[in-house]
């Protein structure tokens, strides 16, 4: 497995500005993580700007993943879409290069405008969904039925980071079973893989967290 530059740059970016941090973090799933990875804590212009970057590289690296809107779930996904569309505005393949972006509402508003989305509309569309983690996969089943009760088309997923980590029912991760069970591709930007090769790269004190990490994977890891 080949570490492609922006990936090495990606991780050490997201160590750098606390984003991927090392100890016991109890997960969403009960699982102790020596791991986590926090996408809320690219707080500043800078570091949102780079963190499209990121996105529109990963979408980049596979060109057979057509769409039109970039839609982020409320709430974390809404600034990841925006960036990443802007970031696509000039770096993007060139079919991706003006592509829309929309995002929904926790709650639908009943006046105004009215409706649960914000920005492009769905109905017929080809949607990216951009998210921060897929770990069991609760979030992205949300994303799925807003899609499908739009009538649009769910073209890919686009993440962060890939956990590898099986579900609670299957030896699959929540990833494989998307990919499998509806035939979308998911994309990540990094993957656990990627994280401990970087760490085993660098060395040192970050080198000591790659054995932490094997060993989660070990018990945890997707087959
Ligand atoms: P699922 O909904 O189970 O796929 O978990 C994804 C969510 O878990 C994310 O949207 C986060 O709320 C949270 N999470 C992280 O943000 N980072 C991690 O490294 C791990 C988790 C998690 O709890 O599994």
């Amino acid at each position: 497995m080949v570490l492609e530059q922006y990936q090495r740059d990606f991780i050490s970016f997201a160590i750098a500005d606390g984003v991927l941090s090392f100890g016991e973090f109890t997960l969403k799933s009960g699982r102790k993580s020596p791991y986590f990875f926090n996408a809320g804590k690219f707080n500043s212009g800078a570091s949102l700007a780079k963190i499209g970057q990121y996105y529109a590289a990963a979408i980049s690296s596979r060109a057979d993943i057509e769409f039109d809107v970039v839609f982020g779930p409320a709430y974390k996904g809404i600034p990841l879409c925006a960036t990443t569309v802007i970031a696509l505005a000039t770096t993007g393949n060139e079919s991706q290069r003006d592509v829309l972006y929309s995002f929904n509402r926790k709650e639908a508003k009943d006046h105004g405008e009215g409706g649960s989305i914000v920005g492009a509309a769905l109905k017929g569309r080809r949607i990216l969904v951009v998210d921060d983690v897929i770990t069991a996969g609760t979030a992205i089943r949300e994303s799925m039925d807003i899609i499908r009760s739009a009538e649009a088309t769910l073209a890919g997923v686009v993440v962060a980071i890939d956990r590898q980590e099986r579900g609670r029912d299957s030896s699959l991760s929540a990833i494989q079973e998307i990919e499998r069970q509806h035939g979308t591709p998911v994309v990540a930007v990094v993957t656990l893989d990627n994280v401990v090769e970087y760490l085993q790269e660098q060395g040192g004190e970050l080198g000591a967290m790659a054995g932490a990490m094997e060993e989660y994977r070990r018990e945890y890891g997707a087959a």
